[in-house]
């Protein structure tokens, strides 16, 4: 096959906390074996990352800490970029978006948009701290959702019931910087025409899809992105944190990180550029149509690469002389959780990679979670699956046949490889297999099926071991020592292919491997051919992959949500006083009726002891209004008044969810008052 010159990136994680598991599995894990892969069969590969280090989510965390943005993003910075490479990731650069050459690039690209008049300005209302002096970005307002009562939704979307608003319909709007309700306030920001590319992108995508074959699941995102139609964005904010707009009068003004991070793939190849010294070298992997550029990403981040990034470059490529090109190809995975559970930090559920590190070597960790991937489907990790793989596949399988092959080739023929004698048909078909395997892997690999190919990679250390089995060497080395040679060299060819083909997964092991065989690795496609020569000097093994006690896993499952869970349990503890705060009363439903436009919302009128209200309730999709006449129900009788679709709604149904995501409201006998309330 023709030698590619291949472009990867992996998505900049922002500096603002630890790299954990989840995160190696979604966007770089995958991205790291199939880059060393592609080294090692000869392509021409640059792997580019680094740290995302603008953007509401430092501001916050620097924010809840009280020290300066700065102060967080150097301080993850170098801890990921650590751990990264503990992990075995080998970028071949890892910047951050704070450097001058990704600011350069970043206003470049602003510039020539502004200039060409591609951008356009715009007025609109948004939340501001007046107490604070600033305008209040997205994440930064918390209040009621206008269409689902969600209490915690964010000025302009609701992550519960996924609506998108505008911030003036948000109810009882709080600023998270000054816990003051902020106002709404005129400002001006730039928006890109995104909508204008949508005939483009929809080609661009379908025409890589036939040439390449997308991923389904970021096809159907994309499709479902398309169907609502692209809008306008607006690719300014109002923050201090992050790269100035270059343009006179905009003070106060940043670009909005995402139109900026997905540049850093590019400045960040800048700098490796200059880093070599070849200050031009960029342009031969971003600038060039033979480029095939691959973009390894969790599935959070689809829009940004298929649609945004693209419709970026393709805006560039329209009024410029250098054109860049565009992902041939975005693997976005789906996420990995923990134990049945998503990670969370506060919760004290998952584990960092330093942490991991600390306990086990990065080989078995790198394994575990490349056999269950979650191309497909969200996976899960688990402590005893981790300990499983290790000890059951890596240590009794892989580190048995070269372990078993090593010690008898030491001990019957003074560490050298023995001669091949006359083959018999299982000589031959072994060959045949090890042969085969190669290519197996390369055609998995080249398509971005990362999982299939680690797992055929011990379905060969199991064809090896069977190999051993079946051919007996033990009794052939008293009956027939030609015979067992042939045996035993036919095994060490077979852990040489081995030796090449786990490096891409297990690269620190693999290369103990070949020291022990005293050879280095081949072109790939070759590696399944003999590649060790009769008589060649071995070394002496060691033990590549020790097992790893029941203690040491049940230890680790003990801990899990201890710690930090039990601190975040005092938090959430109310006092009886607290709970007694809530007024939880008996109320009769004497009327009910669907809203009119919204799918979600029953308005209700109950009765209480003396007195009836009205309340409004998400609970269209479970009942029928005439199914909750009549019922006894249970309110939060003393809920501050909210409005929901312009109705007043005073107090709050009880409600369980079901399995199948319904809801259930709580309903007390027939022969309880009305009012009564519930302790
Ligand atoms: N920093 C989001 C994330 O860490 C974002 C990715 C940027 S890729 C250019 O999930
Ligand atoms: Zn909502």
């Amino acid at each position: 096959m023709a030698k590619e010159k291949v472009l990867v990136t992996s998505a900049l994680p922002y500096a603002n906390g630890p790299i954990h598991l989840g995160h190696l599995s979604g966007a770089y894990l995958p991205a790291d074996i199939y880059v060393r892969y592609k080294r090692l069969n000869g392509d021409d590969v640059i792997y580019i990352c680094g740290s995302d280090e603008h953007g509401v989510p430092i501001t916050i965390s620097a924010d809840k800490e009280k020290v300066s943005p700065k102060v967080i993003i150097d301080r993850y910075h170098e801890q990921n970029k650590k751990a990264f490479e503990r992990f075995g990731m080998s970028f071949d650069n890892y910047s951050r978006t704070s450097l001058p050459i990704h600011h350069e690039t970043a206003r470049e690209f602003f510039l020539n948009f502004y200039k060409r008049g591609l951008l356009i300005e715009k007025k609109s209302l948004q939340f501001y701290d007046e107490k604070a002096k600033m305008f209040l970005p997205d994440r930064y307002v918390e209040g009621t959702c206008p269409k689902c009562g969600n209490e915690q939704a964010r000025s302009d979307e609701c992550e519960v019931c996924g609506s998108l608003y505008d911030p003036s319909e948000l109810i009882n709007p709080v600023s998270k910087v000054s816990g003051e309700r902020p106002v709404l306030k005129e400002t001006s920001h730039w928006y890109f025409p995104l909508g204008k590319y949508q005939p483009a992108l929809e080609k661009f995508i379908d025409e890589m899809n036939q040439k390449y074959g997308w991923k389904e699941n970021v096809l159907q995102y994309c499709r479902g992105w398309f169907k609502d139609g692209l809008k306008d964005r607006a690719i300014t904010r109002d923050l201090d944190w992050g790269i100035k707009v270059p343009i006179e009068g905009a003070d106060g003004k940043v670009i909005y990180v995402w139109f900026e991070a997905v540049l850093g793939y590019i400045s960040s190849t800048k700098e490796y550029s200059q880093k070599v010294n070849q200050p031009d070298l960029w342009k031969k992997y971003w600038q060039d149509e033979n480029t095939k550029y691959i973009a390894f990403i969790g599935k959070d981040n689809i829009v940004f690469h298929t649609i945004i990034f693209p419709a970026i470059l393709m805006a560039w490529n329209e009024g410029n002389q250098d054109k860049y090109c565009l992902p041939q190809n975005v693997p976005a995975n789906e996420f990995l959780n923990f134990e049945g559970k998503k990670f969370s930090k506060s919760r004290g559920w998952g584990i960092d990679v330093d942490e991991f590190l600390d306990l086990f070597p990065a080989d078995p960790l790198r394994y575990c979670l490349a056999a269950n991937l979650p191309e497909n489907r969200d996976t899960d990790f688990y402590w005893k699956e981790f300990q499983l793989r290790n000890n059951s596949e890596l240590a009794d399988i892989l580190g048995n046949f070269i372990n078993r092959t090593f010690t008898f080739v030491f001990k019957h023929f003074d560490g050298k490889v023995p001669p091949l004698g006359k083959l018999e048909k299982i000589d031959d078909e072994m060959l045949k297999t090890i042969e085969s395997y190669p290519k197996k892997i390369s055609d998995l690999f080249e398509h971005y099926k990362i999982k299939d190919g680690v797992n055929e990679l011990m379905n060969l250390a199991r064809e090896g071991n069977k190999y051993f089995n079946d051919t007996e060497p033990w009794k052939t080395l008293k009956s027939d020592k030609e015979r067992c040679g042939t045996t035993l060299n036919i095994c060490l060819q077979t852990i040489y292919t081995l030796a090449e083909l786990c490096s891409p997964v297990l690269p620190f092991s693999s290369e103990k491997l070949f020291k022990m065989l005293n050879a280095r690795p081949v072109e790939w496609p070759l590696c399944g051919k003999p590649q060790l020569e009769v008589g060649h000097q071995l070394n002496q093994a060691e033990i590549l992959f020790p097992k790893i006690e029941d203690e040491k896993i049940e230890a680790q499952i003990n801990k899990l949500g201890s710690t930090s869970q039990t601190e975040a349990k005092k938090e959430e503890l109310i006092t009886y006083d607290d709970f007694m705060k809530v007024q939880l009363k008996v109320a009769e439903v004497i009327e009910a009726e669907k809203v009119k436009k919204s799918e979600k919302l029953l308005r209700l009128k109950v009765k209480l002891e003396n007195e009836e209200r009205q309340v409004v309730a998400g609970i269209a999709k479970s009942y029928n209004p005439e199914d909750l006449v009549g019922k006894k129900v249970v309110i939060v009788a003393n809920l501050q008044p909210a409005k929901l679709m312009g109705l007043e709604s005073k107090g709050m149904i009880l409600a369980v969810e079901t399995e199948n995501g319904g809801l259930n409201v709580l309903t007390v006998p027939e022969n309880v008052n009305n009012g009564t309330r519930v302790k």
